[in-house]
């Protein structure tokens, strides 16, 4: 590249800048965000030396380089490279990458992290990692957690739910959203949507819900928390609506004399939505994620606004369609007549693939 100039190459330094570099250039492809400051800092003071580092010593007296960066330049001085930096190349990281991603609740940064923490198998994570207790449910349940459900299986699990939840509550109506919704042959996830007639909010159904979690709790159908009601991440103001766990559909249920796949962990997903919302929260959380990204922008350029609680109007928007103003409900209720206001033709669920 254009760094590699005649200047750059007559720093007494050059050679363990280039090293640098590159341990720099793999912690760039893992994501690890503060040894990339970290080595930008050191390689920046090297380039400024006139002379050459030549010990640990001397490295760890100029600015921004700690005790381990000043080791690092001393065996690159001394070996003209970096064991750490073999290493990192050797790595199938890709794979390993893969792997931890699939962890339920893992994102890149995590996965990223564990990865430069030198942790390359789920059995490293478990005996070395300081592991959040939804983490360890997803490495102790990894292979049901990543087993997509027969669409048959949905809809028995989906019955046990419906069962309890109609002796509890006979006006509470369930209905399965998400790619069950859609027509999947296997979804992965069960998505439950459930509402009553006459609410207003979600809050409402709190108390219906915290019941059947109890009785749901102990039929021995739910078996994990991910994500409850009172989670930090649903915000502070009150209850949540949504709650995410796992459930694994007893052998002995009457719903499923022939369950094929008996003790199997599935992960499943209870949405409280009024009934104003109805309509609303079912194209939400029937998606699929794209299709409802499209939905929103053709909102957004109608000068609307569509989230998972209504469609409203009259929305004051900044530079960069950013909100300003809430703008004012127009339509919550029913699914139909969003995709009318919006002046889109009905998509029937299973069209709404994108
Ligand atoms: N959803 C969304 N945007 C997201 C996540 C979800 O719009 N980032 C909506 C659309 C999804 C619905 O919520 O269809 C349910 O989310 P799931 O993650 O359960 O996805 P699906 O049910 O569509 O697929 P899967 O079979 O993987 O569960
Ligand atoms: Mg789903
Ligand atoms: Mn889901």
């Amino acid at each position: 590249g254009t760094k590699g100039s005649a200047a750059e190459a007559q720093n007494p330094n050059a050679r363990t800048i280039e090293v640098l570099q590159s341990m720099c250039d793999y912690y760039t492809r893992i994501d690890d965000t503060w040894r990339i400051l970290a080595y930008r800092k050191a390689i920046s003071t090297l380039r400024r030396q006139s002379s050459k580092i030549t010990t640990q010593e001397e490295a760890f007296r100029l600015p921004h380089i700690g005790p381990r960066l000043a080791q690092k330049i001393e065996e690159i001085v001394n070996t003209n490279k970096l064991k750490r930096l073999e290493y990192a190349n050797d790595e199938p990281l890709d794979q390993v990458l893969e792997t931890f991603l699939k962890i339920y609740g893992v994102g890149i940064s995590r996965a990223n992290k564990w990865i430069s923490q030198g942790f390359r198998t789920l059995e490293d994570l478990n005996t070395k990692a300081t592991l959040s207790a939804n983490q360890l449910i997803g490495i102790d349940h990894f292979d049901d957690l990543n087993t997509r459900i027969p669409r048959a299986e949905v809809a028995a699990l989906a019955d046990f739910v419906k069962k309890e939840a109609h002796k509890l509550d006979p006006r509470v109506e369930i209905l399965i959203g998400g790619s069950y919704r859609r027509g999947a042959d296997s979804s992965g996830d069960i998505d439950l949507i459930i509402t009553k007639k006459g609410t207003t909010s979600s809050a409402e159904l709190v108390p219906f819900l915290e019941t059947l979690l109890s009785i749901l709790t102990a039929r021995k159908f739910l078996v994990a928390t991910l994500a409850s009601l009172h989670s930090q991440r649903q915000g502070n103001n009150g209850p949540g609506s949504k709650w995410h766990g796992c459930c694994v559909l007893p052998s002995s249920s009457s719903s499923s004399p022939k369950n094929p796949n008996p003790n199997k962990w599935r992960r499943i997903d209870l949405l409280l939505v009024p009934e104003s919302e109805y309509g609303a929260a079912l194209i939400y959380f029937t998606g699929n994620d794209i299709f409802n990204r499209s939905l929103r922008l053709l909102a957004s350029k109608k000068g609307m606004r569509l989230n998972q609680r209504g469609l409203y109007k009259e929305v004051m928007r900044g530079p960069g369609r950013a909100k300003v103003t809430e703008g004012q409900l127009v339509e919550g209720r029913d699914e139909r007549r969003i995709f009318e206001i919006l002046g889109v033709k009905w998509r029937d669920p299973a069209e709404r693939w994108c």
